[in-house]
């Protein structure tokens, strides 16, 4: 089976990758010159575990070869970005998807696969991508099959996920889903559910949008029991210990290119219905504000307080800041005139330094990401380094009682320090 697939960013060069490895002849196609070259050379633009490794096999099998043009194959996969467009509802930018179908014509034969994995809002395949094909002649179900198959793996651990997580499978017609079936049966080790094409694009978007509310709902708590002058942390965890509550827990907002942007494609569709999904959107996007509130509040009576921000991408272990709240509450401290540092070593921020020199003479630590090396570092010695030692953890991965050289402060106490 001879694959091409478009886009090579999180999704595309992972799946290229896992079918290139179970024996099939891949294409991956990006238009990025500068993505091709970096990958012909060795190397691989994103940071995910285990990726390089694999990309090189498959590069030394010859199973895969990159181009920035796509090539006759069997079954195409779209795997490019889909953005909030720039309207009123932040609807599903489609262009890049419609971009891609139109860029594969040439090369389509009869009783090709085309797959399109990126997310998109309910109905699209059916009202927007299918009449692609249809203009060109092509029956949909019978001389071409058009499925629409999401992923639903975790940025940190693609690899994994990608070959053992359940994959939703939805054609346009039940041959069409028969098909783009058989070609996932190639890696994936979970279930194949087959469904049809509008079902799974909602069933995805529901998915990031169901953890979206709960977020939302976590953090919708935690300024609710700040008010209160309750420990928030403590209440999470004790509710969690009914059998059936699984709260989650609040930060500093919800980034990357799923959460703080699938639930707007559902929302979208029908603005006057999908009330609650967009009241958790606002909660989440406006809790940088939040952060950058209590932040200054916390420096309040410092004369030039130092603040030493650790954490740029949207969540920990991973070199992604997409959407990222961290990157939102510094430009929002920036732009209120504070002085700061910016710490990340996931995306090389401020690594010149190590973090005990950053954090010298400083007044406030803010930690934005769960990254392991933060969990690693010493607090009583960032503590003693610093002007004053208070350290503002949004993201809970301090354990106050092992430092006593510091103030750490967190959802479950900061009412007392602001
Ligand atoms: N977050 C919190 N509190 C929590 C959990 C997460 O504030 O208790 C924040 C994170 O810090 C981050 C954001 O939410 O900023 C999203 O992180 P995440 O780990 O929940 O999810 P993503 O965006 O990395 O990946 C999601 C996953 N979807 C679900 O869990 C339903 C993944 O399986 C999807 O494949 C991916 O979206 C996607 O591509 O759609």
């Amino acid at each position: 089976m001879k694959l091409c697939v478009i886009g090579l960013g999180y999704i595309g060069l992972p799946t290229a990758v896992m079918f290139a490895n179970s024996g099939c002849d891949v294409i991956g196609v990006d238009k990025s010159e500068e993505v091709i070259n970096i990958l012909k050379n060795g190397g691989v633009h994103i940071e995910e575990d285990g990726l390089n490794e694999i990309v090189r096999n498959c590069f030394d099998s010859g199973r895969l070869k990159v181009s920035t043009k796509p090539v006759a194959a069997d079954v195409y996969i779209i795997a490019v970005p889909t953005p909030n467009a720039c309207d009123k509802c932040l609807s599903c930018d489609i262009r890049l998807v419609v971009a891609a179908c139109k860029e594969i014509l040439p090369y389509l034969s009869k009783s090709n696969i085309v797959i399109v994995e990126s997310t998109v809002a309910p109905r699209t395949l059916q009202d927007y991508i299918m009449p692609i094909f249809e203009e060109q002649g092509y029956t949909i179900g019978e001389d071409l099959y058009l499925a629409h198959c999401p992923e639903r793996v975790l940025p940190g651990r693609i690899l994994y996920e990608m070959r053992y997580n359940n994959r939703i499978v939805g054609g346009i017609t039940k041959e069409c889903t028969k098909h783009a079936a058989k070609v996932y049966e190639t890696f994936v080790e979970g279930k194949i559910i087959k469904t049809d094409a509008k079902t799974a694009e909602i069933a995805k978007c529901m998915e990031n949008t169901y953890r979206d509310v709960n977020i939302a709902l976590a953090n919708e708590l935690a300024k609710v029991c700040g008010e209160l002058n309750i420990d928030c942390l403590e209440a999470i965890r004790i509710a969690n210990e009914h059998p059936r509550v699984n709260i989650l827990w609040p930060g500093p907002g919800v980034g990357g290119h799923c959460l703080a942007v699938d639930p707007y494609f559902i929302y979208s569709k029908i603005p006057n219905l999908a009330k609650l999904i967009k009241t958790a959107r606002d909660i989440n996007s406006t809790m940088p504000y939040y952060v950058v509130e209590k932040t200054v509040e916390l420096v309040e009576g410092i004369q030039k307080p130092k603040i030493v921000a650790f954490g740029l991408t949207y969540k920990g272990n991973i070199d992604d800041t997409r959407e990222s709240p961290a990157i939102k509450i510094i430009e929002l401290l920036k732009a209120d005139g504070f002085q700061l540092e910016v710490y990340d070593p996931h995306v090389g921020k401020g690594v010149e330094q190590s973090p005990y020199e950053l954090v010298k003479d400083s007044d406030l630590v803010l930690i934005l990401a769960d990254h392991d090396e933060f969990k690693e570092i010493d607090y009583n010695k960032v503590g003693d380094l610093m002007r004053r030692a208070y350290i503002f953890d949004t993201r809970n991965i301090i354990d106050a009682e092992e430092y006593a050289d510091v103030t750490v402060i967190n959802y479950g106490n900061l009412f007392e320090f602001v």
